[in-house]
């Protein structure tokens, strides 16, 4: 797709659509037109058929360095307050059903270690330089980093890194759940990303659209609300026809051709 300023957009393999941040002269910063062209890609994602699972990176330097300091500098309260200047970040979260992979290399600090966070899965490299560094400019976390960071690291480590503004690496992330895998290099790193794309994209799109949606109700419900709201959907699952046919492939030990329904 043609026409995006800051990021580049590709299908790399089937059912995999791919948003890549470049805005190499800034690492990668977070400026408004940059979340709006995210925005857009992803929601044109949502919508196409050919697209089942979603990789973000950005290049191997920087996954993104933050908001656009220098953008957010000047702003007003009432700018910040009545200008939708943080609500738009939220759209990625809500307005995606499918699922998000982030593939990190280089600095994911600020907004750009909670837009890894806002991922469904986070794959790193080793060497990656994740943090929420706001503190040393006299702010604090405003894209969901004090509520994802918390829940992936537990209280007392995310109090740390928020209030002394120090950066962890790649290979922290892995060993303290915030990465899923870490990977030795770059290119590692983006085929094992792409690799479980793929591997999501060749099941039932219903079925991964309702285990986001469950996985995701963890985070907002209490265990027995998430434990019931799972099986009501594990329930409403049955009324698919893709239930049907997987299990049936099973008992005819035959590889399921999904419907998708
Ligand atoms: N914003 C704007 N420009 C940036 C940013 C940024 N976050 N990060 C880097 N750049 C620019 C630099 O200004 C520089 O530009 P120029 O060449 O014009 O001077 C260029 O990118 C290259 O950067 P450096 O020369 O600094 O590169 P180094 O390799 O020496 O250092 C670092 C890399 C360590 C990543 C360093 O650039 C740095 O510390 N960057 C800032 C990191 C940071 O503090 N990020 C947090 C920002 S605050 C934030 O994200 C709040 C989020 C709130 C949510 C927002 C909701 C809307």
């Amino acid at each position: 797709r043609r026409g995006y300023e800051y990021i580049e957009v590709s299908e790399p393999r089937p059912g995999v659509g791919q948003v890549t941040l470049n805005r190499p002269k800034a690492l990668n910063a977070l400026c408004s037109p940059l979340i709006a062209e995210l925005n857009t890609a992803l929601r044109a994602f949502q919508a196409s058929p050919s697209v089942a699972a979603i990789v973000l990176t950005g290049s191997e330097k920087a996954f993104a360095a933050g908001a656009d300091i220098k953008e957010m500098a000047p702003l007003t309260f009432s700018e910040a307050y009545s200008g939708a200047f943080i609500e738009s970040w939220s759209e990625l979260t809500t307005a995606l059903k499918k699922p998000l992979i982030a593939a990190v290399s280089g600095h994911a600090l600020g907004g750009g270690c909670e837009l890894a966070l806002m991922a469904d899965i986070l794959y790193c490299t080793a060497t990656a330089n994740f943090g929420q560094p706001e503190i040393r400019l006299g702010t604090i976390p405003g894209a969901g980093g004090s509520q994802r960071l918390t829940r992936a690291v537990g209280k007392s480590k995310a109090m740390e890194l928020i209030l002394t503004g120090k950066s962890f690496s790649g290979e922290e992330a892995g060993r303290w759940g915030v990465a899923a895998r870490v990977f030795p290099t770059y290119e590692a790193l983006m085929e094992g990303a792409l690799k479980t794309a793929e591997t999501i994209a060749g099941y039932s799109k219903v079925a991964v659209q309702a285990a986001k949606e469950v996985v995701n109700k963890s985070q907002d419900l209490a265990l027995r609300d998430g434990v019931e709201y799972e099986r009501r959907v594990f329930h409403s699952l049955f009324g698919s026809q893709d239930q049907k046919i997987g299990m049936k492939a099973f008992a005819e030990k035959k590889q399921p051709e999904w419907s998708h329904r």
